[in-house]
């Protein structure tokens, strides 16, 4: 069968055919993609012809709340991970844009740990303000792409959801910025079928108002597992116990919280534990992680790669060796984010737009193993700090994008990692002092643990008013 190709030819001023960029996802990546461009027009130049596709029907990937799991309006996957009463699991002020400040955006100081609407609001902010929204196709799904090795073309095949229309496109480059904490990593535990409580995957966790009264247990030890049980426990779950495969998150947990090793089995609503002990639940969230999932690629041409801090294969942590017309954004695990995601975006234009030349495919290979040599012996959790920041350093050292201050944002990782060690009840009360712009965050007029409207008018109500 032959699927219909709508080959937009565009010209530039020279009459020369435009080089056109497909990118797949509109989240805070493909969005840094798009400001990217946007920046590079603002200052004069011609920008390759950009189409940006987008499942959902807004944009900021994960950001953009939806209260649906499973499928979605058009019988997609929900790309959606996030939760009623998240808040920002790290500062504010290590994830700021360089070139759009907080101060900008709110107009005064806010809090350190906003709620995710609050974070939501200053992600579209940016995008609104520089017009990118009219490269996005929205509620349309990137299904299959082809490379062309004679014409070094690729072909997108893409579903229209709201139309039920498939149709295809030509791209000379083609990023891929879907994201990657969206497909459950889900294990399987001898007797849990039998389970008569709720099992579900902390893709699925919408909210913790479900776990008032209940005991509930966690499978994992990472951001998830520490954030959901913090979360019930604060909206009333009688008890949170996280189960860790390999090392126990290690916090001094507040009394209706524990951690336990890993579970052997189930029988009945009983889980057994490794270290013989067993105990009863009402349910279970796998707090197990993600599987970078990218069905719309060939073998060839896929990202295989666990959760880490620097996948291989990825030439500068984003062009695709073997292809480098293929580019991946926000493929990493994320200490950084919106700024990285930045500084990615940057270089990924200064590529396209020539300004930058790729060293050899060998050279390339060098440089990345050279990366995950480093990766390979670092030991502790500033260890990782200190790697990624280099490597946004190095990204940044390589554009125009404006530079800051990684080593006071380093710096700040750490202080939070002290500040949840201390008392993971109450670090996100603590306030930092912004890299960007040296305004020093105010304090949220209520206590994080006393705070259950997570709404973006209650944040930005003034103190006196909140009684
Ligand atoms: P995503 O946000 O996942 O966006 C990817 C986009 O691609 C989505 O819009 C999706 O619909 C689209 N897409 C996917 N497949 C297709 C397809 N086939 N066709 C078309 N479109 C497609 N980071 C922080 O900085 N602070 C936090 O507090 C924080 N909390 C988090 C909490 C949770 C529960 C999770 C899961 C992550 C959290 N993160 C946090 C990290 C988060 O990964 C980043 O902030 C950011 O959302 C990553 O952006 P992205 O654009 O790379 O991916
Ligand atoms: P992560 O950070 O990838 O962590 C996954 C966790 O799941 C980690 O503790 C793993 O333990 C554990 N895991 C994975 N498979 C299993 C099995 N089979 N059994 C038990 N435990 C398992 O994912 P998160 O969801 O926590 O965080 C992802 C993002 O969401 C993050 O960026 C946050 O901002 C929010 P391991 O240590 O490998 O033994």
């Amino acid at each position: 069968m032959q699927y219909r190709t709508d080959i937009n030819l565009t010209m530039d001023n020279n009459n020369n055919i435009r080089v056109r960029v497909g990118i797949i996802g509109a989240g805070p990546s493909g969005l840094a993609q798009l400001r990217a461009f946007k920046a590079a027009e603002a200052q004069g130049m011609e920008i390759p012809e950009i189409v940006c596709f987008e499942k959902q029907e807004d944009w900021g990937g994960l950001w953009n709340y939806t209260w649906r799991t499973g499928v979605g309006k058009y019988g997609e996957p929900v790309h959606g991970s996030m939760y009623k009463y998240l808040w920002s699991n790290g500062p504010k002020e290590c994830l700021e844009f360089a070139d759009y400040s907080f101060d900008e955006h709110f107009g005064r100081p806010i809090s350190s740990y906003p709620p995710r609407p609050v974070l939501f609001d200053y992600i579209q902010g940016r995008v609104k303000r520089s017009n990118v929204r009219d490269f996005i196709r929205f509620n349309t799904a990137a299904r299959w792409v082809d490379y062309n090795e004679e014409t070094r073309k690729f072909t997108l095949i893409v579903d229209d959801l709201a139309n039920n229309r498939t149709y295809s496109e030509e791209f000379d480059y083609l990023i891929v910025a879907s994201g990657h904490f969206s497909t459950p990593n889900m294990p399987y535990f001898k007797g849990i079928e039998n389970f008569p409580g709720v099992v579900l995957h902390a893709h699925d966790f919408r909210g913790a108002d479900r776990f008032k009264g209940k005991n509930i247990l966690l499978v994992g030890s990472s951001y998830s597992a520490e954030d959901i049980g913090v979360q019930s426990y604060k909206h009333g779950a009688k008890s949170v116990t996280l189960s860790y495969r390999s090392n126990p998150i290690g916090m001094d947990w507040p009394d209706g919280m524990k951690e336990v090793p890993l579970l052997t089995h189930f029988d009945g609503s009983t889980v057994h534990f490794s270290d013989g002990t067993q105990e009863d639940f009402d349910a279970v969230v796998m707090c197990t992680g993600y599987q970078h999932k990218f069905p719309f690629l060939p073998d060839e041409l896929r990202l295989k790669t666990k959760n880490c801090l620097y996948p291989d294969n990825l030439y500068k942590g984003i062009v695709f060796n073997d292809l480098p017309q293929l580019i991946y954004l926000g493929m990493q695990d994320q200490y950084y984010t919106f700024n990285m995601f930045d500084a990615q975006a940057w270089y990924a234009r200064d590529i396209i737009m020539d300004k930058v030349n790729l060293p050899s495919k060998d050279e390339r290979r060098a440089d990345i193993d050279h990366w995950l040599d480093r990766a390979a012996a670092l030991k502790t959790h500033d260890d990782e700090i200190d790697f990624q920041t280099d490597y946004v350093r190095e990204l940044i050292s390589l554009t125009d994008y404006p530079s800051f201050d990684l080593d006071a944002v380093a710096e700040l990782f750490k202080q939070w990692l002290r500040d949840k060690d201390e008392n993971i009840l109450c670090y996100r009360d603590k306030t930092y002092k912004s890299v960007m712009t040296g305004t020093l965050a105010e304090q949220h007029h209520t206590a994080w643990m006393d705070e259950m409207d997570d709404s973006f008018e209650r944040f930005m109500r003034e103190p006196e008013l909140t009684h």
